[in-house]
């Protein structure tokens, strides 16, 4: 029995298939440039590093993305539309679409992530929260596509992607992702963005070689990681964080550099470093308004709002699909 106002929670667990850490580790170390996914980063220790890193006074993404949403709250309900169905694709611990709730009072709330635990308890912790809130979480990799048939038919879908994790695509796959997203909301559906902005470079490159040594401690916990749970033997003090921004290409690139000539062991694999040799661990696409709106329409959507802060750091956009 359903009594509204009565906690209401679904989950939905698609079995996404884990990414073979091992696999794509050494096929990323073996090709150059060498590179490991960013995906890697957020483990257990990685994770919590991420949450430091969101509290960096240099940091400036994630309290501006917040501040834009908490101002704009009332506004963006307007906009996109209350009794929605939103959708969230990797929803991680849904703290950001909290900022929203309330305002925009979606009729359903669909939570995607790969991690189903995580899942399961941030699921449980939103809707003891908001107890008038269908929610339907969906434990799924969401580059896969999306099966919302347990969903009602009838109302308008959002999705919310904040957060400007589609800075961690290539422009062109994340094209094909918001191509992906366009068809899981439809005609007449949307999508709440939230995208870093091109900005002073300086401001750029503080906020990923914080004084502090944060994301130098984040970015080589991939390397701990590996050592860990693949047998290897990285010494941690022979690879230095480097950040920096890409003019040229629109994005932040963090790699881990080998400080000296040297051989790394994974399981029956070894490694040749050459001195100063790079290990690429992640891009951060930056884009101008103009930028990321052509983006989203070679996707298939139209801009209709966006929302930034004074200083134009941080931008939250609002798109649709043309009904038909
Ligand atoms: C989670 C991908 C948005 O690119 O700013 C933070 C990750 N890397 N510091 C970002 C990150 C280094 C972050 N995203």
């Amino acid at each position: 029995m359903n009594i509204s106002n009565a906690t209401s929670i679904a989950f939905h667990d698609y079995h996404p298939k884990p990414a073979d850490f091992f696999v794509e580790v050494i096929d990323g170390l073996l090709h150059r440039p060498r590179s490991i996914p960013p995906k890697f980063f957020y483990n257990e220790r990685g994770s919590q590093l991420f949450e430091q890193i969101t509290g960096l006074p240099e940091y400036y993404l994630t309290r501006t993305e917040q501040a834009i949403l908490e101002k704009n709250a009332e506004e963006i309900a307007r906009i996109v539309g209350r009794n929605c169905l939103l959708i969230e694709p990797g929803s991680g611990n849904c703290e950001k679409v909290r900022l929203l709730l309330d305002a925009l009072q979606p009729q359903t709330y669909v939570p995607m992530d790969i991690s189903r635990d995580h899942l399961r308890k941030a699921a449980i912790n939103l809707s003891a929260d908001y107890p008038w809130l269908d929610v339907h979480a969906s434990c799924i990799d969401f580059t896969q596509p999306l099966d919302l048939s347990f969903c009602p038919p009838d109302s308008q879908r959002v999705a919310f992607f904040p957060g400007s994790s589609i800075g961690n695509f290539e422009p062109d796959s994340a094209t094909r992702f918001l191509a992906q997203v366009a068809d899981v909301v439809g005609p007449g559906g949307g999508m709440l963005i939230g995208v870093d902005l091109k900005k002073d470079r300086c401001i750029l490159d503080a906020a990923y070689n914080d004084t502090t040594g944060v994301t130098a401690q984040f970015n080589l916990n991939l390397l701990q990681r590996i050592n860990s749970e693949l047998n290897a033997d990285f010494d941690l003090n022979h690879f230095t964080h480097h950040a920096f921004y890409n003019e040229h290409k629109g994005r932040i690139e963090m790699h881990l550099i080998s400080q000296l000539r040297q051989a790394v062991h994974i399981e029956q694999h070894t490694i040749e470093f050459a001195k100063g040799e790079s290990i690429h661990t992640e891009n951060s696409y930056k884009y101008t308004i103009e930028e990321f709106q052509a983006l989203a329409i070679r996707a298939g959507f139209v801009p209709v709002y966006l929302w930034t802060d004074a200083d134009a750091l941080f931008s939250v956009q609002y798109f649709e699909i043309p009904a038909c």
